[in-house]
């Protein structure tokens, strides 16, 4: 069947200076929050994951995504989980991309990911758990620097929501294949979107292709760096914190010279998790901008939207 792929829109581009966060600076939670409410994007340094993983599970990752496309295709379509080409989501989005989606709960895995992990050596799989177990790590850890400064109570109200088992995490990797044409033009690989959980973290190669939308509308690139995660603030916690942090739309174009691999880890709450303003932070119910719905209503009303459109919407007070 033919997927016709999207135009890529015109777009400005402007330098945009991404904050960068040490973890184990003291002041990294305040320029968390800063970073949070201004961009809903930021970059993540000396972080302390093993390179050797990541170099590990990257080789290994590239390895899956040669495999021939009859191997591939008996982990798809995605249900939503496994293996997807070219289509993204159940209305007719397309980018130029081939991706795998894995849910973090390893007992909950479908059978499209097990057929995954039968054309993969046992290795793979278990870096990928080592490296969801990191991604859980590193998300609850920056929501825990989030609690303290915003004096969120009690203690891990937002960060137990992705530490507990039940929580409603994935893993995607996106590979985006450099053309074989030398006169090949710029292509949608993922396009515009928000993430529906309460953040993101993402990691790819060195080749760009990402791009943030900032505030005033204004598409930026963001410069790759395979040493460091981005993170990325998700629907949930633009819900939470009653707008005060902003999700972030974003979207990936395909570099027409090398290919892109990408991997972002969403750290979701579990699905009957209700999701509303905080109180601690919005003493008056008048105040909130925003309805209470459980996140498993949320994720299953928004996958049943386009990628670019405005889901939050669904959570907005009439
Ligand atoms: C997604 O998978 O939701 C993305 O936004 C991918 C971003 C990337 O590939 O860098």
């Amino acid at each position: 069947m033919v997927v016709l792929l999207q135009p890529v829109p015109k777009f400005k581009t402007s330098p945009v200076i991404i904050p960068v966060l040490d973890l184990t600076d003291p002041t990294a939670k305040t320029q968390i929050v800063k970073a949070c409410e201004e961009l809903g994007f930021f970059k993540v340094v000396n972080h302390g994951v093993r390179p050797d993983l990541l170099t590990k599970l990257y080789e290994e990752a590239t390895k899956l995504f040669a495999l021939p496309q009859s191997l591939k295709d008996k982990a798809g379509p995605p249900d939503p989980f496994g293996y997807g080409s070219k289509r993204i989501g159940l209305k007719g989005d397309v980018g130029c991309v081939e991706y795998i989606l894995l849910n973090a709960n390893s007992h909950l895995q479908s059978t499209k990911t097990t057929a995954v992990f039968r054309e993969t050596p046992t290795i793979f799989r278990e870096m990928v758990e080592e490296y969801m177990e990191v991604m859980k790590g590193m998300s609850t850890k920056v929501l825990e620097m989030v609690e303290e400064e915003l004096g969120i109570e009690p203690k891990g109200k937002l960060s137990k929501l992705v530490k507990v088992e039940e929580s409603d995490s994935c893993l995607r990797m996106n590979y985006y294949k450099e053309k074989e044409e030398t006169t090949a033009k710029e292509e949608i690989g993922f396009g515009e979107h928000t993430d529906p959980q309460l953040l993101s973290v993402l990691r790819s190669n060195d080749t760009e292709g990402l791009q943030i939308c900032l505030k005033d509308g204004t598409w930026v690139s963001v410069p790759p760096d395979h040493s460091s995660f981005f993170v990325i603030v998700g629907d949930t916690l633009q819900v939470m914190t009653n707008g005060k942090f902003k999700s972030v739309k974003h979207r990936v174009l395909t570099n027409t010279k090398r290919s892109r691999l990408s991997m972002i880890y969403f750290g979701g709450p579990p699905l009957t998790e209700k999701i509303a303003p905080l109180a601690c932070l919005v003493p008056k119910q008048e105040d909130y901008l925003y309805k209470e719905l459980t996140w498993s209503q949320y994720k299953s009303s928004s996958y049943k939207t386009k990628l670019g459109d405005y889901r939050l919407g669904l959570f907005e007070k009439q």
